[in-house]
């Protein structure tokens, strides 16, 4: 047996989900409905029409599910709250709601899984969203920053680490710009409007947890992160990868470890957006407000080359890796190459990888498992790299696969499988598949062995 990486004793090992992806019971216990149920129930907006409705189910099934992470063997389990279960109706805070992340939470504590909750994975209250667009008013700031107080008040140290947002650049960029994400404007101000409060929701949470003093909590922010390289060595390519950059990384790492905006960016979006008059006084002190941990998801690269007509001066092309069932193409060098960037130019702070993981073909075949060695191939791969940047000194603290079980991979629907664990969606049946089982031994050795 040759140890092809070592991780320390105390490494977080853990897997994730989100509450639109897994819960299902859209409409029990008071909960209203968010944008990803309006989104999804749009004609044309998800792969077949497909909705969160039942999803896994996970309402119901959640003491399955906590002994399916035991049998694992996670450490930790991260989840998201529904907004939109805690309040249906602006100011009027639903305890029901609660109790299932209570009755969760309990179930995880009893088995010693340490419970990692972010507050918002995109399912904004539908009401919210009646109010002026959700997050392009700003009293939006407002709203969430009552949600998380509520959260912190009636979980508090329950919680050892609290992520405020998934993916600012997903909520807003591809929410509001793109369309591809609820509510599906199409809009460039707009997006940059969104990601303007969504980061300072983030900042004003931060302050509430502060002063609340919960002892033993940490709370963070999770970013998506695409490092972005040139496609030549030509001058006008490595632009092109500035601005790639700029677009999917440095225009929220900027302003939460920086307390500015990239200039650059700045500069090249004012000619598409016109003024940036929706910045205020004070806004970049509150978005680099001091956070205890940054939480990383990490899923693929880009290469781009230079594109005058463009918005961005930058064009993907696709890279020499295979791929995913996403397309996405895989590179687990540049994982190694963030952290060492985010390390080098952003913060020592703890890191934890939020999200890794990759979508495949998986069936179920006659001996009634899930052999899906390119799965365990992409892990084990992004592990290695991890493990090299500890090695050097690296503040990488834990690792949460995307995703403990198949679940609603939002416009793709059902169609796509991010699981450790098969969901069969006609029976609910879970079905550990061959990575989570390999998972398992990486767990209980703290790191692989070829
Ligand atoms: C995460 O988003 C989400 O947090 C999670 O809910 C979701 O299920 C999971 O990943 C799997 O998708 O878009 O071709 O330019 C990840 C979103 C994926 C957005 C990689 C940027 C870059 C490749 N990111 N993507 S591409």
């Amino acid at each position: 047996m040759i140890k092809l990486a070592k991780f320390p004793r105390d490494f977080v090992w853990g897997t994730a989900t989100s509450s639109y992806q897994i819960e299902g019971a859209v409409n029990e216990d008071g909960r209203t409905p968010s944008i990803w149920d309006t989104f999804s129930k749009t004609e044309g907006k998800t792969y077949k029409g497909h909705t969160g409705d039942v999803a896994c189910d996970h309402y119901h099934r959640y003491k399955e599910d906590v002994e399916i992470l035991k049998e694992i063997g996670v450490k930790a389990y991260r989840f998201s709250i529904a907004w939109p279960r805690i309040f249906p109706e602006e100011g009027k805070y639903n305890p029901k709601g609660m109790d299932f992340y209570k009755k969760l939470i309990d179930e995880l504590q009893k088995r010693d899984i340490v419970p990692a909750a972010t507050i918002y994975h995109w399912d904004l209250p539908q009401w919210a969203y009646d109010k002026g667009g959700g997050w392009l008013n700003r009293e939006s700031i407002k709203w969430y920053v009552e949600y998380a107080t509520k959260l912190f008040e009636e979980l508090g140290d329950a919680i050892p680490l609290w992520i405020t947002h998934n993916e600012p650049w997903c909520s807003s960029i591809l929410s509001y710009g793109i369309g591809e994400h609820a509510p599906g404007h199409k809009n460039y101000r707009e997006a940059l409007i969104a990601a303007h409060h969504i980061l300072l929701s983030h900042g004003e949470a931060v302050k509430a947890f502060r002063e609340m003093n919960i002892k033993g909590s940490k709370i963070g922010i999770t970013l998506n992160l695409t490092p972005a390289y040139p496609a030549s060595e030509k001058e006008e390519d490595k632009l092109a990868a500035q601005y790639a950059d700029g677009f999917a990384n440095r225009w929220f790492l900027d302003p939460i470890f920086k307390g500015n905006y990239p200039e650059d960016m700045m500069e090249l979006y004012s000619k598409i957006i016109g003024e940036f008059d929706f910045i205020k006084e004070g806004d970049l002190e509150t978005i680099s407000v001091p956070i205890d941990f940054l939480g990383v998801n990490y899923y693929t690269r880009s290469i781009v080359k230079y594109d005058e007509d463009s918005m961005l001066k930058a064009e993907n092309v696709p890279g020499p890796g295979k791929r995913t069932e996403m397309g996405w193409e895989i590179s687990p060098e540049s994982l190694y190459d963030l952290l060492k960037r985010l390390d080098r130019e952003y913060t020592k702070l703890p890191m934890y990888i939020t999200e890794n993981g990759a979508a495949f073909k998986d069936e179920v075949t006659e001996d009634g498992r899930v052999h899906d060695d390119e799965r365990i191939e992409y892990i084990k791969e992004h592990l290695k790299a991890a493990a090299k940047f500890i090695g050097e000194g690296g503040n990488l603290k834990g690792y949460f696969v995307w995703s403990l079980m198949d679940n609603f991979e939002w416009a793709h629907g059902y169609s796509k499988r991010f699981g450790i664990v098969y969901v069969d969606y006609t029976t609910q049946k879970r079905i550990l598949k061959d990575s989570a089982l390999w998972y398992k031994e990486v767990i209980l050795d703290d790191g692989i062995e070829d």
